[in-house]
């Protein structure tokens, strides 16, 4: 009888090196991709050519990259078992980039993306092209390697969205072309929000970085950052969107990095108040922190080094045969 061999799902996601990672990112995307590794075939990028989409200091873009990368490491991404890489040494992501703005993006998709808007704000008409089209350059990363799944936060739903359109509109011209990619979001903690502004995310590039707690911040500027939080009107530890939203993501934040379901807190937060609240939750954000970083201070920049060279040496070779057969496809290979 015939042996069905069951292939393992592939995975892909990334992020920018475009500022200091924060718990948004490692709790939106990092934990889960941990996760994810005895499971699938897992794909995870440090995406530069996103990050220069915004103009950056050449000097920090490159450490962020390493910094990243040792970030991925610290967290407990295997590069034994997935592949690790820096998406420009591969220029078939570019390539394809070029091929789906031709084939398959529409500039009425690109205008509906709320990223863009956000992140160009009043400033639309001097914002980079490449802003604008940084989708299409999400898509071709993630249709490169035949991705099934990609891990994560709320804020880049629109985006794996855009990228099924497009495959979709490909594989109709030019046949089964592409894998349809599928967004996994978490449940909980899919949008970190703003230590100080409840209504705004958590962002590794915000100009205040007392909105955020980075993964490398000192411990007791953490500390500081979560007592200064803001915090809603009443004394009750609740756990509301709608009407303590600052709260809520407090609440979210206690409850992942200390391993606690949220109605367990509030139980046993009956009766306290904010301050008792707060710095206790500064001390579980120490903790995670500490822990964190004796991991991360462990791995050197040439192991970090080592690793892209590793995993860009096994990302290039799936990713030069799905262009090659996108190539063929459209007439030039
Ligand atoms: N606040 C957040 N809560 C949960 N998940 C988040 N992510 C980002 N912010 C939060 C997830 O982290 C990954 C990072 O994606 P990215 O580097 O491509 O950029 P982004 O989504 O634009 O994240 P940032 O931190 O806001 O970066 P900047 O400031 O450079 O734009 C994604 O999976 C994202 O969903």
């Amino acid at each position: 009888m015939e042996k069905k061999i069951e292939t393992k799902k592939i995975i892909f996601s990334g992020i920018q090196p475009s500022g200091n990672l924060n718990i948004g990112n490692y709790i939106g995307a990092i934990s889960q991709w941990v996760n994810m590794q005895e499971k699938y075939n897992c794909i995870f990028s440090v995406v530069d050519y996103h990050a220069i989409t915004v103009k950056q200091n050449p000097e920090e873009l490159r450490r962020h990259i390493l910094e990243i990368t040792k970030i991925y490491l610290a967290a407990g991404i295997d590069p034994e078992k997935s592949i690790i890489f820096q998406q420009s040494a591969i220029p078939a992501h570019t390539e394809l980039a070029w091929v789906l703005n031709c084939y398959g993006a529409r500039i009425a998709d690109l205008n509906k993306m709320t990223q863009f808007k956000d992140k160009s704000g009043k400033n639309q008409e001097s914002a980079s092209v490449g802003l604008y089209d940084y989708p299409v350059l999400m898509a071709a990363d993630i249709l490169l390697y035949n991705t099934e799944i990609v891990p994560v936060g709320e804020d880049q739903k629109q985006h794996v969205e855009l990228a099924r359109d497009i495959a979709k509109r490909f594989n109709n011209e030019y046949g089964d072309i592409f894998v349809i990619p599928q967004a996994v979001i978490r449940k909980d903690g899919a949008r970190i929000m703003s230590l100080l502004d409840a209504s705004k995310k958590m962002s590794k590039s915000d100009s205040n970085q007392n909105n955020c707690i980075a993964l490398l911040d000192d411990i007791e500027v953490a500390r500081k950052k979560i007592m200064r939080a803001v915090t809603d009107s009443g004394t009750d530890i609740e756990y509301d969107m709608e009407n303590k939203p600052a709260l809520s993501n407090l609440l979210t934040i206690y409850a992942i990095l200390g391993n606690r379901e949220i109605p367990r807190l509030v139980k046993d937060y009956r009766g306290k108040g904010y301050g008792d609240f707060k710095k206790d939750l500064a001390d579980v954000v120490v903790k995670f922190l500490t822990n964190f970083q004796d991991k991360y201070n462990k791995i050197s920049d040439a192991d970090a080094q080592k690793v892209l060279e590793a995993g860009k040496k096994r990302a290039e070779a799936i990713a030069a045969k799905k262009l090659t057969e996108v190539r063929q496809a459209i007439g030039i290979g």
